[in-house]
Order: structure tokens, then C-alpha cells, then sequence
């Protein structure tokens, strides 16, 4: 029986429509039958040629190993492939992608899939990613290219985790923290609703990437082909230091009172329960 949290592809507006409901609810949805027949085709093809190819165009900072080296990955700039990966352009830059991105971040501003990462995944004893969310705001368009279950490491997300982040950036933020320095990562034990997202070719996924997510494990004797956009929100919070009487620099400086204020109008947790607490530094992961 199928889940709350896809429906199937029809081509008609009301996509939109179930999409917006399970991202704004769920922090995911899933569009069964997303792309299909020829183009499902050529975005395999252009997947494979990506890796292959001597230069790729619109290559917009790395070709190489993705996350700890349990694959590889070719990282592109959207506008700039046009020319030469014309499938992944053309799935990558569909109406139906800009306008859920739009639904979604109004009233702010977004680009649409500025980047399009192409991975390929290869068996490992450890999770392609830990369990995280994503600390630049991302809303992402994730597509497999070949079909996907547990033992090629499925992407999982906790449902509806992003509303819980979204307040714990936005704690870390407002009390000085870097955008780079805060704790992202989440110990497997804190993880109460996972779903695993298992999908045929051409399934599309699209989540929140504030909300918590990780890759699985691809299991010996499997592969994993995704292709990724990600749409940026604006203004872009990114990893820039922050430069002298910028606003987060004025939350980091001794004048952001919330920095002392804090201990006194928060609410208490207990030591073990606090974000890296008697367990150490997330960022040790
Ligand atoms: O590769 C995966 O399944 C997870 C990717 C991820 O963490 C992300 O796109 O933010
Ligand atoms: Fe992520």
C-alpha cells in the first residue's frame, strides 16, 4: 500500500499541489514515476557519461569522492551543462520544480537548482552520510537514476524533523554561532520516526534538507546512482567568516546580550539530552 508520503506523477498542476502538502508536512515528499521512457534514458546516459567524460562543462567545483570516499561525485552548475549533460539541464530546470520551490520558500527568494550533484556510490561498511541536517538551507530535488532499496542505501529522513531544526538553527544562530560551527550532526539513538525512501528509476524525491536525513549503506555487490539539485534559498546563509559588522558578526561580538542572557530566560535539559551533551563534540563524527 502506498505511504502517506508519495503519490504518483501526473504532469498536471496539482503536483504541485501534493507536493507542497507532504514537504510542509513531512519535510519530504516522494513523486513516484517522476521521469520516465526516453528522457529517463538520457539522464542515465548523461549520468554515466558526467564521470567519464574529460571535461565537463558547467563543472562547478569538485569531480571526486563523495562523502568519506564511498563514491564519487560530479558537481555542476546548472545554467552552465546546458550544452552538454541536456537531459539533466531539462529534468533540472522543469516548471514543476519551480514552482514548488517557489511555493515553498515564498515570500523569500530562491535559485532554483544552482548546482546539480551526480553521485555514484559504491559498497562500504559505513552510511554514505550520518544521520545530519544540512546547515545552508537547501530545498533539494533528488532523483535516482537506477532502482534504489535499502541495500544500495536508500536516502531516510525523520519525518517532520524539520520543524524541530529549524528551530535549533535559528537558537544557534541567534546566539552567535557560525553557520559552519554548529552542531549538525545527530547521534543515531536520538532518531525515533525514520523512513527509509525506496524508489524505482526516475522516482523523485524532494526534502527540506534542514530537516535530518542521511544516506544508508550500500551493501557488497550494489551501487547507487542519484542525480541531486539543489535549490538555494535567499539570502544565502553560507559559510563565509563573518566579516567585520556584518549582522551575524554583531551576534557573535559581545554586544549580542542574548549570548549571556540566555542560561537565565532558556529552559533546562539535562545534561545527556543537550546537543552533544555527555557525548562529546558532534563535530568529532
Ligand atoms: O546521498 C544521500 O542519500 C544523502 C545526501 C544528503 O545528505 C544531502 O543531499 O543533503
Ligand atoms: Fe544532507
Amino acid at each position: 500500500m502506498a505511504s502517506p508520503y508519495e503519490f504518483s506523477f501526473t504532469g498536471t498542476d496539482s503536483d504541485v499541489e501534493e507536493t507542497i502538502k507532504r514537504v510542509k508536512k513531512f519535510g519530504f515528499a516522494i513523486v513516484r514515476n517522476y521521469v520516465s521512457g526516453p528522457l529517463l534514458e538520457s539522464l542515465d546516459h548523461d549520468h554515466g557519461s558526467a564521470f567519464s567524460d574529460q571535461k565537463n562543462s558547467g563543472l562547478d567545483l569538485v569531480k571526486g569522492k563523495h562523502a568519506d570516499n564511498h563514491g564519487e561525485v560530479v558537481r555542476l552548475n546548472r545554467l552552465g551543462m546546458k550544452d552538454q549533460y541536456k537531459s539533466i539541464y531539462s529534468v533540472f530546470s522543469a516548471p514543476s520544480m519551480d514552482a514548488v520551490s517557489k511555493r515553498y520558500v515564498r515570500p523569500h527568494d530562491y535559485q532554483l537548482n544552482r548546482e546539480v550533484f551526480l553521485t555514484h556510490e559504491v559498497p562500504h561498511e559505513k552510511s554514505i552520510f550520518p544521520w545530519h541536517f544540512d546547515r545552508i538551507h537547501y530545498l533539494k530535488f533528488y532523483v535516482y537514476i537506477t532502482d534504489t532499496t535499502k541495500e544500495n542505501g536508500a536516502f531516510e529522513y525523520e519525518v517532520a524533523s524539520h520543524r524541530e531544526t529549524f528551530f535549533r538553527f535559528n537558537y544557534y544562530s541567534l546566539i552567535g554561532e557560525s553557520v559552519e560551527g554548529l552542531p549538525y550532526i545527530i547521534p543515531d539513538d536520538e532518531i525515533v520516526h525514520p523512513y527509509v525512501l525506496e524508489g524505482k528509476a526516475g522516482d523523485l524525491i524532494v526534502f527540506d534538507a534542514g530537516g535530518i536525513h542521511k544516506g544508508g549503506i550500500v551493501s557488497p555487490g550494489k551501487i547507487r546512482r542519484v542525480a541531486r539539485g539543489h535549490t538555494n534559498v535567499l539570502p544565502f546563509k553560507g559559510y563565509d567568516p563573518q566579516k567585520p559588522f556584518t549582522k551575524s558578526w554583531w551576534l557573535k561580538s559581545p554586544f549580542n546580550l542574548a549570548r549571556y542572557f540566555q542560561k537565565d530566560v532558556c529552559r533546562v535539559m539535562s545534561e545527556e539530552m543537550k546537543p552533544g551533551g555527555l557525548r562529546g563534540n558532534y563535530k568529532d563524527h
